[in-house]
């Protein structure tokens, strides 16, 4: 195979999973812009991420939220997804706003809060087995705003004990994906601040915990990239969230703040092993003010560009100037592969794979945007918090 063939080859395997989220109405705390046609179940949002996938080729799974997206029936719901040539992908947890969270949720002082946060997530594993999901994805809003208002230590037992009960729970083939986030909602400590933290309980768990990594969830200027390839070596990578972020916890549209930071993580990635692993490539984002489903094909593409760079890096010139300590070469060989236009390149492997070469146009073209707002009068429109 010559080595181009090889990238596109590669590129056909790629696949990146949506959030349920992504497709209802979100805001910031100030405002929920609504939108017209936005869906009113998680079916309708499936049948949404299916368009995605539909003009993408590479969106296949779609990550729920767990009360967001509670219905009845989930043997139902894998089997509508199924139907639409998409999957169930990661199950969300929510822990974090319920009254009786305002202390935390595992890491709460008190035993009866969490019993019920511990028997949140073991709901949500009895989901990932009706729905046939991998990956169970926990993100704690735990921490405290005050100096000497709970003890670091205790909380990180509860943390530690709360987890090992879920861990056990999990089955065959399932694992326990653990996210950490800097800051916010607490402003003095968080319980799994760092990926430090999160690697740390994922080690002690086992073989199933793994660490995610969602890119907007770090202080400015940190390099991501290093602890990709630091987790990756460590065989703790389990997965991402791709967002970008220009100041906190953006959840913009992955690769929009800064393409060259994608592309160096995507490079790391490449490098470790973790195209070709069990990595989850998921999407963490909200549309305010954009339409949501083109900024999900959109993002879609982004990382899809991020990741067609990162193939072209020559390994061997690389490792060739780095051997010869040629600082500058080394530089440029990884530049001049962020610096190609791989957009002719995705263009022939969407025709390849028998797609659209524009999934935008495409999409819009469909008629499926008019559609929907036509067909979905009536109901509530799905929200942050529904
Ligand atoms: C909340 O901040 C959050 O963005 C986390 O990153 C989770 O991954 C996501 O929501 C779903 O709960
Ligand atoms: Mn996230």
């Amino acid at each position: 195979m010559t080595e181009l063939a090889a990238v596109k080859a590669a590129l056909k395997t790629q696949s990146v999973e949506t959030p349920s989220w992504a497709y209802g109405n979100s805001g910031t705390r100030f405002k929920v812009f609504a939108q017209a046609g936005v869906p009113r179940d998680p079916f309708e949002k499936l049948d949404d991420a299916a368009k995605v996938h539909e003009f993408t080729g590479v969106a296949p799974t779609v990550a729920l939220h767990i009360p967001w997206d509670r219905v009845e029936d989930y043997g139902a719901l894998a089997a509508h997804a199924e139907k639409r040539g998409v999957r169930i992908g990661a199950i969300n947890s929510n822990t974090f706003q319920d009254d009786d969270y305002k202390l935390g949720s595992i890491c709460h002082p008190d035993a009866a809060v969490r019993r019920k946060a511990v028997d949140h997530l073991l709901e949500c594993v009895d989901i990932m087995d009706a729905t046939g999901s991998r990956d169970l994805k926990l993100w704690f809003a735990d921490g405290t705003n005050y100096p000497g208002q709970d003890d670091i230590r205790s909380r990180q037992d509860r943390l530690a004990e709360g987890l090992a009960e879920v861990y056990e729970r999990l089955g065959e083939g399932q694992r326990m994906l653990l996210e950490y986030k800097l800051f916010e909602p607490a402003f003095y400590t968080t319980d799994v601040p760092d990926w430090g933290t999160a690697y740390a309980h994922c080690l002690k768990l086992g073989e199933k915990a793994q660490v995610v990594v969602d890119t907007g969830h770090h202080a400015p200027g940190t390099n991501i990239e290093f602890i990709v390839a630091t987790l990756l070596r460590e065989g703790k990578l389990g997965g991402f969230d791709f967002n970008s972020r220009f100041y906190a916890d953006d959840d913009l549209m992955v690769g929009a703040a800064d393409p060259f930071q994608l592309f160096r993580i995507m490079y790391e990635v490449v490098r470790g092993g973790g195209f070709t692993s069990d990595v989850a490539f998921m999407l963490d984002q909200c549309h305010n003010i954009e339409a949501k489903i083109p900024a999900i094909i959109r993002s879609v593409m982004n990382v899809q560009e991020a990741t067609a760079k990162a193939l072209l890096v020559d390994a061997s010139a690389l490792a060739e100037a780095q051997a010869a300590g040629d600082v500058l070469e080394a530089n440029a060989v990884l530049m001049d592969a962020y610096n190609s236009d791989v957009r002719p390149l995705l263009r022939e492997v969407r025709e390849e794979s028998g797609l659209d070469p524009e999934p935008m146009k495409a999409y819009r073209a469909s008629g499926w945007a008019e559609r929907v707002v036509a067909e979905r009068v009536g109901g509530e429109q799905a929200g942050w918090g529904a």
